[in-house]
Protein backbone atom coordinates (compact mmCIF):
# COMPACT_ATOMS: atom_id res chain seq x y z
CA UNK A 1 0.00 0.00 0.00
CA UNK A 2 1.19 3.71 -0.24
CA UNK A 3 1.07 6.16 2.84
CA UNK A 4 1.35 9.82 1.56
CA UNK A 5 2.03 12.76 3.86
CA UNK A 6 0.54 16.60 4.22
CA UNK A 7 -0.37 16.97 0.81
CA UNK A 8 -1.34 20.39 1.86
CA UNK A 9 1.78 21.68 2.15
CA UNK A 10 0.67 23.78 5.76
CA UNK A 11 -0.87 20.20 7.16
CA UNK A 12 2.60 19.51 8.32
CA UNK A 13 1.28 17.08 10.99
CA UNK A 14 0.30 14.62 8.03
CA UNK A 15 3.45 14.33 6.98
CA UNK A 16 4.81 13.72 10.74
CA UNK A 17 2.72 11.11 11.30
CA UNK A 18 3.92 9.46 7.96
CA UNK A 19 6.59 9.30 9.32
CA UNK A 20 5.80 7.80 12.55
CA UNK A 21 3.93 5.05 11.13
CA UNK A 22 7.17 4.14 9.21
CA UNK A 23 9.12 4.15 12.87
CA UNK A 24 6.23 2.69 14.82
CA UNK A 25 5.75 -0.38 12.25
CA UNK A 26 9.56 -1.28 12.40
CA UNK A 27 9.22 -1.01 16.26
CA UNK A 28 6.27 -3.30 16.56
CA UNK A 29 7.04 -6.21 14.26
CA UNK A 30 10.03 -6.85 17.00
CA UNK A 31 7.67 -8.03 19.08
CA UNK A 32 4.35 -8.88 17.73
CA UNK A 33 4.76 -11.79 15.32
CA UNK A 34 1.24 -10.69 13.73
CA UNK A 35 2.63 -7.07 12.40
CA UNK A 36 6.26 -8.61 11.61
CA UNK A 37 3.91 -11.19 9.15
CA UNK A 38 1.94 -8.48 7.25
CA UNK A 39 4.98 -6.68 6.63
CA UNK A 40 6.86 -9.92 5.21
CA UNK A 41 3.66 -10.02 3.49
CA UNK A 42 2.49 -6.34 1.92
CA UNK A 43 5.03 -3.72 0.90
CA UNK A 44 4.16 -0.45 2.18
CA UNK A 45 5.29 3.04 0.32
CA UNK A 46 5.53 6.19 2.39
CA UNK A 47 5.53 9.18 0.87
CA UNK A 48 5.73 11.18 3.99
CA UNK A 49 6.22 14.98 2.11
CA UNK A 50 4.78 14.97 -1.72
CA UNK A 51 5.50 18.51 -2.17
CA UNK A 52 8.70 19.25 -0.84
CA UNK A 53 9.12 22.89 -1.67
CA UNK A 54 5.56 23.56 -0.50
CA UNK A 55 6.49 21.92 2.40
CA UNK A 56 10.03 24.09 3.24
CA UNK A 57 8.04 27.05 2.97
CA UNK A 58 6.69 26.72 6.06
CA UNK A 59 9.87 27.37 7.78
CA UNK A 60 9.89 30.47 6.07
CA UNK A 61 9.84 33.93 7.45
CA UNK A 62 7.75 35.52 7.65
CA UNK A 63 5.18 32.50 8.52
CA UNK A 64 2.46 32.05 6.60
CA UNK A 65 0.74 29.24 5.19
CA UNK A 66 1.93 28.28 1.56
CA UNK A 67 -0.50 27.03 -0.82
CA UNK A 68 1.81 26.08 -3.14
CA UNK A 69 5.28 24.62 -4.51
CA UNK A 70 7.99 26.89 -6.27
CA UNK A 71 6.73 27.37 -9.11
CA UNK A 72 6.95 31.30 -9.70
CA UNK A 73 3.24 32.17 -10.94
CA UNK A 74 1.85 35.52 -12.01
CA UNK A 75 -1.06 35.07 -9.49
CA UNK A 76 -2.55 38.08 -11.19
CA UNK A 77 -1.53 37.87 -14.77
CA UNK A 78 -0.17 41.23 -14.81
CA UNK A 79 3.06 40.37 -16.39
CA UNK A 80 4.91 40.42 -13.00
CA UNK A 81 5.55 37.77 -10.93
CA UNK A 82 5.62 37.45 -7.19
CA UNK A 83 5.41 41.47 -6.81
CA UNK A 84 2.46 42.01 -4.32
CA UNK A 85 2.42 39.87 -1.59
CA UNK A 86 1.82 39.92 2.41
CA UNK A 87 4.32 42.39 4.22
CA UNK A 88 4.90 41.68 8.23
CA UNK A 89 4.06 45.03 8.72
CA UNK A 90 4.42 44.51 12.67
CA UNK A 91 7.52 42.97 12.50
CA UNK A 92 6.74 39.85 14.99
CA UNK A 93 7.69 37.27 12.18
CA UNK A 94 3.68 36.09 11.61
CA UNK A 95 1.64 37.40 8.75
CA UNK A 96 -2.20 37.55 10.30
CA UNK A 97 -4.86 39.65 9.02
CA UNK A 98 -5.49 43.46 9.36
CA UNK A 99 -8.50 45.58 9.67
CA UNK A 100 -9.11 49.28 8.51
CA UNK A 101 -11.55 51.16 9.85
CA UNK A 102 -13.84 52.40 7.19
CA UNK A 103 -17.61 53.17 6.67
CA UNK A 104 -18.16 51.36 3.69
CA UNK A 105 -16.13 48.13 5.63
CA UNK A 106 -18.18 44.60 5.00
CA UNK A 107 -16.73 43.04 8.64
CA UNK A 108 -17.63 44.52 11.95
CA UNK A 109 -16.25 42.99 15.49
CA UNK A 110 -18.71 39.89 16.56
CA UNK A 111 -20.57 41.05 19.35
CA UNK A 112 -19.42 37.63 22.08
CA UNK A 113 -15.73 38.58 21.86
CA UNK A 114 -14.53 41.69 19.71
CA UNK A 115 -11.27 39.99 18.72
CA UNK A 116 -13.10 38.47 16.18
CA UNK A 117 -14.19 39.66 12.69
CA UNK A 118 -17.78 38.72 11.32
CA UNK A 119 -19.36 39.92 8.23
CA UNK A 120 -22.29 42.77 9.05
CA UNK A 121 -25.88 41.73 8.15
CA UNK A 122 -28.01 45.17 7.20
CA UNK A 123 -30.88 42.78 7.17
CA UNK A 124 -30.06 42.36 11.26
CA UNK A 125 -29.67 46.40 10.96
CA UNK A 126 -25.75 45.58 11.60
CA UNK A 127 -23.49 48.27 9.53
CA UNK A 128 -19.99 47.38 8.56
CA UNK A 129 -16.93 49.14 10.11
CA UNK A 130 -13.55 47.58 8.94
CA UNK A 131 -11.86 46.21 5.69
CA UNK A 132 -10.35 43.16 6.42
CA UNK A 133 -7.16 41.53 4.23
CA UNK A 134 -4.64 40.06 5.05
CA UNK A 135 -1.42 41.88 6.55
CA UNK A 136 0.26 43.88 3.78
CA UNK A 137 0.41 46.66 1.65
CA UNK A 138 -0.30 47.50 -2.13
CA UNK A 139 3.58 46.95 -3.58
CA UNK A 140 2.70 47.44 -6.59
CA UNK A 141 0.43 50.14 -6.38
CA UNK A 142 -2.60 48.49 -8.43
CA UNK A 143 -5.10 49.31 -5.65
CA UNK A 144 -5.13 45.93 -5.20
CA UNK A 145 -3.23 44.16 -1.64
CA UNK A 146 -1.14 41.33 -1.67
CA UNK A 147 -2.58 40.03 -5.00
CA UNK A 148 0.24 38.24 -6.04
CA UNK A 149 2.59 36.49 -3.92
CA UNK A 150 3.89 34.25 -6.31
CA UNK A 151 2.24 31.32 -4.55
CA UNK A 152 3.12 28.74 -6.77
CA UNK A 153 0.94 25.60 -7.51
CA UNK A 154 -1.08 23.69 -4.95
CA UNK A 155 -0.26 20.03 -5.07
CA UNK A 156 -3.22 18.78 -3.89
CA UNK A 157 -4.91 20.91 -6.40
CA UNK A 158 -2.81 19.53 -9.53
CA UNK A 159 -4.40 16.00 -10.36
CA UNK A 160 -6.61 14.94 -12.86
CA UNK A 161 -9.85 14.25 -11.53
CA UNK A 162 -12.20 17.24 -11.23
CA UNK A 163 -9.28 19.62 -12.06
CA UNK A 164 -10.04 23.15 -11.49
CA UNK A 165 -9.12 24.68 -14.41
CA UNK A 166 -8.08 28.18 -14.51
CA UNK A 167 -8.23 28.38 -10.48
CA UNK A 168 -5.67 29.43 -8.35
CA UNK A 169 -3.20 27.18 -7.38
CA UNK A 170 -4.19 24.43 -10.34
CA UNK A 171 -1.21 25.04 -12.26
CA UNK A 172 -1.11 25.51 -15.95
CA UNK A 173 -2.76 22.38 -16.53
CA UNK A 174 -3.18 18.64 -14.90
CA UNK A 175 0.08 16.91 -13.40
CA UNK A 176 2.13 19.80 -14.88
CA UNK A 177 4.01 19.98 -11.63
CA UNK A 178 7.55 17.92 -10.76
CA UNK A 179 5.58 16.81 -7.72
CA UNK A 180 2.39 15.75 -8.84
CA UNK A 181 3.76 13.61 -12.17
CA UNK A 182 7.11 12.23 -9.53
CA UNK A 183 4.12 10.53 -7.37
CA UNK A 184 1.74 9.94 -10.02
CA UNK A 185 4.22 8.25 -12.20
CA UNK A 186 5.26 6.55 -9.21
CA UNK A 187 1.51 5.41 -8.68
CA UNK A 188 1.92 3.93 -12.19
CA UNK A 189 4.99 2.19 -12.03
CA UNK A 190 4.08 0.12 -8.50
CA UNK A 191 1.27 -1.98 -9.80
CA UNK A 192 1.34 -3.95 -6.22
CA UNK A 193 -0.12 -0.41 -4.87
CA UNK A 194 -3.56 -2.17 -3.26
CA UNK A 195 -4.68 1.08 -1.11
CA UNK A 196 -3.61 4.39 -0.77
CA UNK A 197 -4.23 6.23 2.70
CA UNK A 198 -3.95 10.13 2.53
CA UNK A 199 -3.25 12.56 5.21
CA UNK A 200 -5.97 15.42 3.80
CA UNK A 201 -8.94 17.66 4.73
CA UNK A 202 -10.51 15.91 1.80
CA UNK A 203 -11.65 13.13 4.15
CA UNK A 204 -13.30 9.97 3.09
CA UNK A 205 -12.55 8.05 6.60
CA UNK A 206 -14.24 10.89 8.66
CA UNK A 207 -17.20 11.81 6.31
CA UNK A 208 -17.48 8.31 3.82
CA UNK A 209 -18.39 9.70 0.12
CA UNK A 210 -21.76 9.00 -0.84
CA UNK A 211 -22.74 6.83 -4.08
CA UNK A 212 -25.05 8.68 -6.47
CA UNK A 213 -27.01 6.09 -8.19
CA UNK A 214 -28.26 9.01 -10.45
CA UNK A 215 -24.96 9.82 -11.70
CA UNK A 216 -23.71 5.98 -11.37
CA UNK A 217 -24.50 4.83 -15.01
CA UNK A 218 -22.91 8.01 -16.82
CA UNK A 219 -19.12 7.39 -18.10
CA UNK A 220 -17.23 10.17 -16.32
CA UNK A 221 -17.90 8.73 -12.84
CA UNK A 222 -18.16 11.77 -9.92
CA UNK A 223 -18.94 9.87 -7.23
CA UNK A 224 -18.13 6.67 -5.19
CA UNK A 225 -19.50 3.22 -6.80
CA UNK A 226 -22.61 1.89 -4.55
CA UNK A 227 -20.84 -1.14 -4.81
CA UNK A 228 -17.19 0.10 -2.81
CA UNK A 229 -19.19 2.15 -0.62
CA UNK A 230 -19.99 0.06 2.05
CA UNK A 231 -16.16 -1.36 2.24
CA UNK A 232 -15.32 2.48 2.41
CA UNK A 233 -18.33 2.85 5.15
CA UNK A 234 -16.99 -0.20 7.26
CA UNK A 235 -12.96 1.07 7.31
CA UNK A 236 -14.56 4.51 8.20
CA UNK A 237 -15.96 2.86 11.20
CA UNK A 238 -12.92 1.21 11.97
CA UNK A 239 -10.63 4.43 11.62
CA UNK A 240 -13.16 6.74 13.69
CA UNK A 241 -13.34 3.82 16.31
CA UNK A 242 -9.70 3.48 16.64
CA UNK A 243 -8.53 7.50 16.15
CA UNK A 244 -11.75 7.86 18.84
CA UNK A 245 -13.13 11.19 17.83
CA UNK A 246 -16.55 11.39 15.13
CA UNK A 247 -16.25 15.18 15.81
CA UNK A 248 -14.29 16.74 12.30
CA UNK A 249 -15.19 19.44 10.68
CA UNK A 250 -16.70 19.14 7.05
CA UNK A 251 -14.95 17.55 4.52
CA UNK A 252 -14.54 19.92 1.50
CA UNK A 253 -15.24 18.45 -1.95
CA UNK A 254 -11.46 17.92 -3.69
CA UNK A 255 -10.69 19.57 -6.87
CA UNK A 256 -7.85 18.55 -8.70
CA UNK A 257 -6.95 16.72 -5.48
CA UNK A 258 -4.87 13.72 -4.46
CA UNK A 259 -6.92 11.01 -2.60
CA UNK A 260 -9.82 11.55 -5.34
CA UNK A 261 -7.14 10.76 -7.92
CA UNK A 262 -6.10 7.75 -6.07
CA UNK A 263 -9.75 6.51 -6.50
CA UNK A 264 -11.22 7.49 -10.03
CA UNK A 265 -8.50 7.65 -11.98
CA UNK A 266 -5.72 5.39 -10.44
CA UNK A 267 -8.29 2.92 -9.52
CA UNK A 268 -7.01 1.93 -5.94
CA UNK A 269 -9.31 2.12 -2.60
CA UNK A 270 -8.17 5.14 -1.51
CA UNK A 271 -8.41 6.42 2.55
CA UNK A 272 -8.07 9.88 3.52
CA UNK A 273 -7.95 11.42 6.71
CA UNK A 274 -7.54 14.45 8.23
CA UNK A 275 -5.30 13.65 11.05
CA UNK A 276 -6.04 16.13 13.51
CA UNK A 277 -8.66 19.39 14.07
CA UNK A 278 -9.52 21.78 16.99
CA UNK A 279 -11.89 19.50 18.99
CA UNK A 280 -15.61 19.92 18.74
CA UNK A 281 -16.23 20.58 22.25
CA UNK A 282 -14.90 23.71 21.46
CA UNK A 283 -15.78 24.77 18.11
CA UNK A 284 -19.83 23.83 16.82
CA UNK A 285 -19.67 22.47 13.74
CA UNK A 286 -18.64 24.67 10.67
CA UNK A 287 -17.93 24.77 6.94
CA UNK A 288 -14.59 23.63 6.19
CA UNK A 289 -14.41 25.75 3.13
CA UNK A 290 -15.76 28.93 5.17
CA UNK A 291 -13.25 28.37 7.30
CA UNK A 292 -10.51 28.54 4.92
CA UNK A 293 -12.17 32.07 3.37
CA UNK A 294 -12.27 33.25 6.27
CA UNK A 295 -8.70 33.65 7.21
CA UNK A 296 -7.30 33.88 3.50
CA UNK A 297 -9.34 35.28 1.60
CA UNK A 298 -11.64 37.84 3.55
CA UNK A 299 -10.92 40.86 1.08
CA UNK A 300 -12.77 38.61 -1.82
CA UNK A 301 -15.51 38.02 0.44
CA UNK A 302 -18.25 35.83 -0.66
CA UNK A 303 -21.68 37.15 -0.26
CA UNK A 304 -23.20 33.47 -1.24
CA UNK A 305 -21.35 31.52 1.88
CA UNK A 306 -23.52 34.01 4.45
CA UNK A 307 -26.81 33.30 2.41
CA UNK A 308 -26.82 29.92 2.81
CA UNK A 309 -25.96 30.17 6.62
CA UNK A 310 -28.61 28.51 8.18
CA UNK A 311 -31.39 30.25 10.63
CA UNK A 312 -28.82 30.62 13.79
CA UNK A 313 -26.19 32.55 13.53
CA UNK A 314 -22.96 30.60 13.33
CA UNK A 315 -20.52 33.41 12.28
CA UNK A 316 -18.20 33.15 13.48
CA UNK A 317 -18.38 29.95 15.78
CA UNK A 318 -15.34 28.66 14.78
CA UNK A 319 -13.06 30.79 15.51
CA UNK A 320 -14.61 31.65 18.59
CA UNK A 321 -14.29 27.91 19.92
CA UNK A 322 -10.38 28.12 18.36
CA UNK A 323 -9.89 31.27 20.85
CA UNK A 324 -11.14 29.01 23.68
CA UNK A 325 -9.40 26.11 22.91
CA UNK A 326 -5.83 28.10 22.26
CA UNK A 327 -6.71 29.43 25.97
CA UNK A 328 -7.27 26.34 27.68
CA UNK A 329 -4.15 25.08 26.11
CA UNK A 330 -2.36 28.10 27.14
CA UNK A 331 -0.96 28.05 23.61
CA UNK A 332 -0.15 31.47 22.13
CA UNK A 333 -2.31 31.39 18.81
CA UNK A 334 -3.56 34.90 18.26
CA UNK A 335 -2.25 38.05 18.11
CA UNK A 336 -4.22 40.52 19.64
CA UNK A 337 -5.19 43.81 17.27
CA UNK A 338 -2.35 46.01 17.41
CA UNK A 339 -2.43 49.73 15.66
CA UNK A 340 0.22 50.37 12.94
CA UNK A 341 1.09 52.85 10.46
CA UNK A 342 -0.14 52.27 7.01
CA UNK A 343 1.21 53.95 4.14
CA UNK A 344 -1.79 53.05 1.71
CA UNK A 345 -4.15 54.41 4.68
CA UNK A 346 -2.28 57.13 5.89
CA UNK A 347 -5.85 59.08 7.39
CA UNK A 348 -7.32 56.26 8.93
CA UNK A 349 -7.16 53.75 11.84
CA UNK A 350 -5.18 50.59 11.05
CA UNK A 351 -4.45 47.25 13.06
CA UNK A 352 -2.45 44.31 12.54
CA UNK A 353 -3.78 41.20 14.57
CA UNK A 354 -5.79 37.92 14.40
CA UNK A 355 -5.03 33.87 14.48
CA UNK A 356 -1.65 32.88 13.86
CA UNK A 357 -0.53 30.39 10.54
CA UNK A 358 -0.26 26.65 10.97
CA UNK A 359 -2.13 26.85 14.51
CA UNK A 360 -5.13 25.89 13.40
CA UNK A 361 -3.76 22.80 11.34
CA UNK A 362 -1.46 21.37 12.85
CA UNK A 363 -1.91 19.55 17.02
CA UNK A 364 0.16 20.39 19.85
CA UNK A 365 3.61 18.54 19.96
CA UNK A 366 2.28 16.64 22.69
CA UNK A 367 -0.62 15.03 20.89
CA UNK A 368 1.61 13.42 18.63
CA UNK A 369 2.57 10.37 20.19
CA UNK A 370 -0.97 8.92 20.21
CA UNK A 371 -1.52 10.64 17.22
CA UNK A 372 1.00 8.14 15.60
CA UNK A 373 0.48 5.16 17.88
CA UNK A 374 -3.32 5.37 16.81
CA UNK A 375 -2.81 5.74 13.08
CA UNK A 376 -0.28 2.55 12.69
CA UNK A 377 -3.30 1.00 14.70
CA UNK A 378 -5.48 2.04 11.56
CA UNK A 379 -2.38 0.99 9.27
CA UNK A 380 -2.10 -2.27 10.52
CA UNK A 381 -5.85 -2.99 11.15
CA UNK A 382 -6.17 -2.19 7.42
CA UNK A 383 -3.03 -4.26 6.05
CA UNK A 384 -4.88 -6.79 7.25
CA UNK A 385 -7.65 -6.43 5.43
CA UNK A 386 -6.30 -5.53 2.15
CA UNK A 387 -7.15 -8.51 -0.80
CA UNK A 388 -5.14 -12.05 -0.63
CA UNK A 389 -5.91 -14.10 -3.13
CA UNK A 390 -5.08 -18.14 -2.31
CA UNK A 391 -5.88 -21.46 -3.82
CA UNK A 392 -7.98 -22.87 -1.52
CA UNK A 393 -8.46 -26.42 -3.65
CA UNK A 394 -7.30 -27.79 -7.12
CA UNK A 395 -8.95 -31.22 -7.76
CA UNK A 396 -8.49 -33.75 -10.00
CA UNK A 397 -10.82 -35.89 -11.87
CA UNK A 398 -9.30 -38.48 -14.35
CA UNK A 399 -11.65 -39.27 -17.26
CA UNK A 400 -10.04 -42.06 -19.30
CA UNK A 401 -7.71 -41.82 -21.96
CA UNK A 402 -5.48 -39.43 -20.61
CA UNK A 403 -7.77 -36.83 -20.26
CA UNK A 404 -8.37 -35.07 -16.64
CA UNK A 405 -10.83 -32.43 -15.80
CA UNK A 406 -8.49 -30.34 -13.45
CA UNK A 407 -10.52 -27.71 -11.33
CA UNK A 408 -9.34 -24.98 -8.86
CA UNK A 409 -10.86 -23.43 -6.82
CA UNK A 410 -9.21 -19.66 -5.67
CA UNK A 411 -10.36 -17.38 -2.62
CA UNK A 412 -9.67 -14.40 -1.56
CA UNK A 413 -8.73 -14.05 2.01
CA UNK A 414 -9.03 -10.53 2.54
CA UNK A 415 -11.63 -8.13 3.26
CA UNK A 416 -11.67 -5.77 0.55
CA UNK A 417 -12.58 -7.61 -3.24
CA UNK A 418 -9.61 -7.84 -5.11
CA UNK A 419 -10.20 -4.54 -6.83
CA UNK A 420 -12.69 -1.82 -6.73
CA UNK A 421 -15.58 -1.73 -8.85
CA UNK A 422 -14.03 1.84 -9.92
CA UNK A 423 -10.34 0.33 -10.69
CA UNK A 424 -12.45 -2.68 -12.91
CA UNK A 425 -14.18 -0.03 -14.51
CA UNK A 426 -11.04 2.30 -15.04
CA UNK A 427 -8.80 -0.53 -15.95
CA UNK A 428 -6.21 0.67 -13.99
CA UNK A 429 -5.33 -2.49 -11.90
CA UNK A 430 -3.84 -5.71 -13.10
CA UNK A 431 -6.34 -8.28 -13.11
CA UNK A 432 -5.42 -11.46 -11.43
CA UNK A 433 -4.74 -14.20 -13.91
CA UNK A 434 -4.50 -18.07 -13.21
CA UNK A 435 -2.57 -20.32 -15.20
CA UNK A 436 -2.27 -24.89 -15.46
CA UNK A 437 1.68 -25.40 -16.10
CA UNK A 438 1.14 -28.83 -18.07
CA UNK A 439 3.27 -29.62 -20.86
CA UNK A 440 3.87 -27.89 -24.00
CA UNK A 441 1.73 -30.31 -26.29
CA UNK A 442 -1.02 -30.86 -24.02
CA UNK A 443 -4.31 -30.61 -25.59
CA UNK A 444 -6.63 -27.31 -23.54
CA UNK A 445 -10.13 -28.97 -24.25
CA UNK A 446 -11.53 -27.20 -21.91
CA UNK A 447 -9.89 -23.44 -20.56
CA UNK A 448 -7.09 -22.02 -21.52
CA UNK A 449 -3.65 -22.55 -20.54
CA UNK A 450 -3.97 -19.25 -19.05
CA UNK A 451 -6.79 -16.50 -17.99
CA UNK A 452 -8.04 -13.86 -16.66
CA UNK A 453 -10.49 -13.93 -13.43
CA UNK A 454 -12.62 -11.43 -12.79
CA UNK A 455 -13.05 -9.67 -9.64
CA UNK A 456 -12.95 -11.81 -6.73
CA UNK A 457 -15.39 -10.49 -3.79
CA UNK A 458 -13.57 -10.24 -0.32
CA UNK A 459 -14.23 -12.13 2.93
CA UNK A 460 -13.75 -15.39 1.34
CA UNK A 461 -15.15 -14.73 -2.11
CA UNK A 462 -14.32 -17.62 -4.21
CA UNK A 463 -13.55 -18.23 -7.93
CA UNK A 464 -13.62 -21.40 -9.77
CA UNK A 465 -11.42 -22.03 -13.26
CA UNK A 466 -12.04 -25.59 -14.56
CA UNK A 467 -9.92 -27.17 -17.28
CA UNK A 468 -9.93 -30.33 -19.28
CA UNK A 469 -7.00 -31.23 -20.99
CA UNK A 470 -5.57 -34.41 -22.70
CA UNK A 471 -1.93 -35.49 -22.57
CA UNK A 472 -1.58 -37.01 -26.12
CA UNK A 473 2.10 -38.93 -24.93
CA UNK A 474 2.65 -40.10 -21.64
CA UNK A 475 1.03 -37.97 -18.94
CA UNK A 476 3.07 -36.10 -16.15
CA UNK A 477 3.54 -36.91 -12.48
CA UNK A 478 2.18 -33.83 -11.96
CA UNK A 479 0.97 -30.23 -12.41
CA UNK A 480 0.97 -27.00 -11.18
CA UNK A 481 -1.80 -24.27 -10.88
CA UNK A 482 -0.78 -20.56 -10.03
CA UNK A 483 -2.78 -17.31 -9.38
CA UNK A 484 -1.42 -14.06 -9.48
CA UNK A 485 -1.82 -10.29 -9.62
CA UNK A 486 0.69 -7.50 -8.55
CA UNK A 487 -1.93 -5.71 -6.01
CA UNK A 488 -3.08 -9.09 -3.96
CA UNK A 489 -0.14 -11.30 -4.26
CA UNK A 490 0.43 -14.76 -5.59
CA UNK A 491 -0.01 -18.48 -4.78
CA UNK A 492 0.42 -22.05 -6.15
CA UNK A 493 0.23 -25.41 -5.99
CA UNK A 494 1.02 -28.62 -7.07
CA UNK A 495 -1.28 -31.45 -7.53
CA UNK A 496 0.10 -35.26 -8.22
CA UNK A 497 -2.03 -37.10 -11.31
CA UNK A 498 -1.14 -40.46 -9.97
CA1 LIG B 1 1.65 39.58 -11.08
CA1 LIG C 1 2.81 40.32 11.35
CA1 LIG D 1 -1.14 45.27 -5.48
CA1 LIG E 1 1.86 43.33 -0.32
Amino acid sequence: MLIVGNVEAAQLVGSELAMRIARLLAKRAENDKSVQQLLDQYTIYIIPRPNPDGSEKCWRRPYQEPQGNDRRTDDDRDGEIGEDGPDDLDGNGWITMMRIADPAGEYMPHPADARIMIKADPRKNERGQYRLMVEGIDNDHDGQWNEDGSAGVSFNRNFTFRYPYFQAGAGPNQVSEIETRAVADFAFDHPNIAAVFTFTPEDNLLHPWKPDAGSEGRPIKTHIMSADAPYQDYLAERYRKILGRDDAPDSPAGAGSFSEWAYFHYGRWSLGARAWWIPAAAEKKTDAKEKTADTKEKKKGDVASDAKKPATDTRGADDLAALRWLKSQGIDGFVDWHPIKHPDFPNQKVEVGGFKPFYRLNPPAKELDALGEKHCDFIIDLLGRLPHVKLNEVKVEPLGANTYRITATAINSGYLSTVSEMGRIAEKDYPVQIELSAPKDTDFLQGNRRSMIGKIEGEGGKVEQVWTVRFPKQRPENISVRIWAPAVGADEKKVSLK
